[in-house]
């Protein structure tokens, strides 16, 4: 996972060569994404199952030396972590089971530590339960993978009288379990769902095998993701930070741009906007919108312009004119400010009045541009490096 290192040499990029560095560095750090740890959770009901899926996704049985404690009366109580086998970057951490007494939902996370885990495999048996898609939300809200594996499908096959059936067809009745998971899934909001059966008891039969490949044929990607996801998160605090930055300036330039603005009307206007323009100006170089650096960005990330620079959508995150600013400022005084239109042709009264409106109304364009500009700019970071691929 990144660390302080990483972030300190991203931000001296990012205050260099903008978000364009900035991509180029990150490049590099994910072709070196082999060499970070992964960790594992086993996490579900209790006594689904998890602490024997652990000792056979290592290739030991229950009771070997080494192996994780299973049984009904061997509750796991405190996460445990597993060395994956051949495979020193990977670990693999033994949940306690979500929803008993001890450990109600509310209180499981904290627990166990939720966060420290990069990627989870949900165990479920014998039924689909509201728990199993309360940890599914969770994970797909942390922007996390995870697996669904229904287990003791042996069980699950015996008890429902279906082999007594003239027409019983096992991969049939096992495509339904499938499809039964994956639905209830889906309709918790869940996107695109990978669902195994397995039995804990009998490993070569359904589908712990299939489980097994894929894992393995997952995880360059699983630890691409990890390393990106961390890196992502750094690059948002970098861009938030930026926002800060160009928030404590607003107040100073709306003050600057407002002061001559009113009675004048709109002689001096012009002036005025300029102050405005010149801000959004460097604003949108800042959050690395501008042409030169979504060139360098889309060349940096290997994706077309258009693909870049469809994620910025913000009016002045596009373009900064005088006219928008203009229209900006308009559309803010007729909405907010009624009085506004009458204003204008009051003499004397109008005046104070006018300059505080003329003030509040170019501080909120203001803000409203650079909250949408650092939009724009995280926006832009995930199209050059998706987290959803
Ligand atoms: N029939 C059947 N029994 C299983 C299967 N997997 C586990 N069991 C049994 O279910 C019981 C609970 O298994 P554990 O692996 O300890 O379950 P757990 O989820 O770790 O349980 P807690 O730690 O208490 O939450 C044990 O008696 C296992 O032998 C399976 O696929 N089929
Ligand atoms: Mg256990």
């Amino acid at each position: 996972m990144a660390g302080v290192t990483e972030e300190q040499e991203l931000k001296a990029l990012y205050d260099r060569g903008g978000l364009g560095a900035v991509i180029q560095q990150l490049q590099s750090y994910l072709g070196k994404s082999e060499r970070i740890t992964l960790d594992i959770a086993v996490t579900g009901g209790s006594a689904t199952g998890k602490s024997t899926l652990v000792n056979a996704l290592r290739g030991i049985g229950d009771g070997e030396p080494g192996a994780a404690p299973t049984g009904e009366t061997e509750t796991t109580m405190e996460p445990t972590m597993y060395q994956y086998p051949n495979k020193d970057t990977i670990k693999i951490w033994d949940l306690p089971g979500i929803g008993t007494p001890n450990f109600q939902a509310s209180n499981y996370f904290k627990h166990v530590q939720f966060e420290r885990y990069d990627f989870f495999i949900i165990l479920s048996a014998p039924r689909f339960t509201e728990n199993d898609l309360f940890l599914a939300k969770e994970i797909q809200q942390r922007k996390k993978k995870f697996y669904f594996v229904r287990s003791k499908i042996d069980q699950e096959l015996g008890s429902g009288n279906y082999r007594e059936k003239s027409h019983y067809d096992e991969n049939k009745t096992l495509e339904k379990f499938r499809n039964a998971s994956v639905e209830s899934l889906k309709k918790g909001g869940i996107e695109s769902p990978q669902v195994f059966l397995i039995s804990g008891w009998n490993l070569e039969k359904f589908d712990f095998e299939k489980l097994q490949e894929v894992l393995k044929e997952d995880l360059p990607a699983l630890k691409r993701r990890v390393l990106l996801l961390s890196l992502s998160n750094i690059i948002l605090s970098i861009i938030d930070k930026m926002k800060e930055a160009k928030m404590g300036e607003i107040e100073k330039v709306a003050h600057e741009s407002a002061v001559s603005a009113w009675p004048i009307v709109r002689l001096f206007n012009g002036i005025n906007i300029i102050r405005l323009v010149d801000f959004l100006t460097s604003c949108r170089t800042h959050f690395s919108l501008d042409d030169d650096s979504l060139w360098k960005i889309a060349e940096s990330a290997g994706k077309t312009r258009v693909q870049i620079r469809s994620a910025v959508t913000s009016t002045f995150g596009l373009k900064v004119s005088e006219k928008d600013v203009e229209k900006g400022l308009e559309e803010i005084e007729n909405k907010e400010y009624v009085i506004f239109r009458f204003l204008k042709y009051v003499p004397f009264l109008g005046a104070p009045i006018g300059a505080k409106i003329s003030k509040t109304s170019r501080y909120t364009l203001l803000e409203t541009a650079v909250w949408e500009m650092a939009e724009d700019s995280k926006r832009v970071l995930e199209k050059a490096f998706p987290l959803s691929d």
